[in-house]
């Protein structure tokens, strides 16, 4: 499995999941869509959601997104 979180900065919802990503126990990708605009084009393309955060869950070909901060970070401490 892997995961990567887009997100940008000045959002206080991601600031609460960027906290949680050094106690969780799995590598967690960080890409911010403010900086990087293919990164949000590629979320825009698969959701047709800008929001975030936004937590990608790549299984072999079969992707996963989650929105909502809790529900992320609860998914990732579950982990
Ligand atoms: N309830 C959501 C709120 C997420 C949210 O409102 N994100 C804002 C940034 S702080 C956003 O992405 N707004 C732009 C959009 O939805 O396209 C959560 O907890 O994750």
């Amino acid at each position: 499995m892997k995961y990567a979180l887009y997100y940008y900065d000045s959002c206080p919802f991601c600031q609460r999941v960027l906290r949680v990503l050094p106690n969780v126990n799995v590598p967690v990708e960080k890409r911010n869509v403010a900086q990087h605009a293919h990164f949000r084009n590629e979320q825009y393309a698969a959701t047709h959601r800008t929001t975030v955060p936004c937590l990608l869950i790549e299984d072999g070909d079969q992707q996963q997104w989650m929105f909502e901060s809790a529900d992320i970070i609860r998914y990732l401490q579950t982990l």
